[in-house]
C-alpha cells in the first residue's frame, strides 16, 4: 500500500482527518513521485538488458549453477532462472512506484526460502543474481536514482540472506 492509502485507512478507522504528520509524509511521497516514476520507466524499458547482464554476471561468478548438476543447468532451467530474475525486477518496479516494499514482500518474498529450498535452488546464488540486477540497473540510472532504486534491490537481497 502506498503511504496515501495507508494514511487514509488509518485515519478513517478513527473517523478523523489526516494528521499533519500524515500529510507531511504524503507530501514527501508526492514530491518524490517524478523521480520514482522515472526510475520505474528506465527499469521497465531496459528490463531485457538488465536481466541479461545480471544473468551473465551471475553465471560468471557461479558457473556451478549452469554446470551439469546445477539447478539452472540446461536451456530450459537457465530460462526459468532468468525468468525469476525478471520477476524480481518487475516486483522492484512495483516497490519503486508505490514507494513501499510491501508489494515485493507479499508477492515475491513470503515463503520464498522454503520454496527455493524445496526446488534445490541455491539461495545465495539467487541473492547474487539480484545483486547483478542492482548493478545493471545502477549503470543506467543517475547516482541519486540508483541510490533510491538500490533500497528496493537491497530489500530483496536482504530477504535472501
Ligand atoms: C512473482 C513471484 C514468483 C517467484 C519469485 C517465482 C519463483 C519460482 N521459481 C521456480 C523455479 C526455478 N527457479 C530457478 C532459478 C534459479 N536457479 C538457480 O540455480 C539460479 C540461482 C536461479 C536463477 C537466478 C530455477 C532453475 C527453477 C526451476 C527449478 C526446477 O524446475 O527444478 C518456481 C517453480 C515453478 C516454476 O518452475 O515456475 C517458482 C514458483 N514464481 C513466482 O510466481
Amino acid at each position: 500500500m502506498s503511504v496515501v492509502t495507508k494514511s487514509i485507512v488509518n485515519a478513517d478507522a478513527e473517523a478523523r482527518y489526516l494528521s499533519p504528520g500524515e500529510l507531511d509524509r504524503i507530501k514527501g511521497f508526492v514530491s518524490s513521485g517524478e523521480r520514482r516514476l522515472r526510475i520505474a520507466q528506465t527499469l521497465t524499458e531496459s528490463r531485457e538488458r538488465i536481466v541479461k547482464q545480471a544473468g551473465d554476471q551471475l553465471f560468471q561468478k557461479r558457473p556451478d549453477v549452469v554446470s551439469p548438476g546445477g539447478n539452472a543447468y540446461g536451456e530450459q532451467m537457465t530460462a526459468t532462472c532468468l525468468r525469476d530474475l525478471d520477476y524480481y525486477l518487475r516486483l522492484i518496479t512495483y516497490g519503486v512506484v508505490s514507494g513501499d516494499v510491501t508489494p515485493i514482500e507479499e508477492i515475491g518474498l513470503v515463503g520464498v526460502k522454503e520454496m527455493y529450498n524445496s526446488l534445490g535452488t541455491p539461495i545465495p546464488a539467487m541473492a547474487e543474481g539480484v545483486r547483478g540486477l542492482k548493478n545493471a540497473a545502477a549503470s543506467l540510472l543517475s547516482g541519486e536514482d540508483a541510490t533510491e532504486a538500490g533500497y528496493y534491490f537491497d530489500f530483496v537481497i536482504g530477504a535472501m540472506q
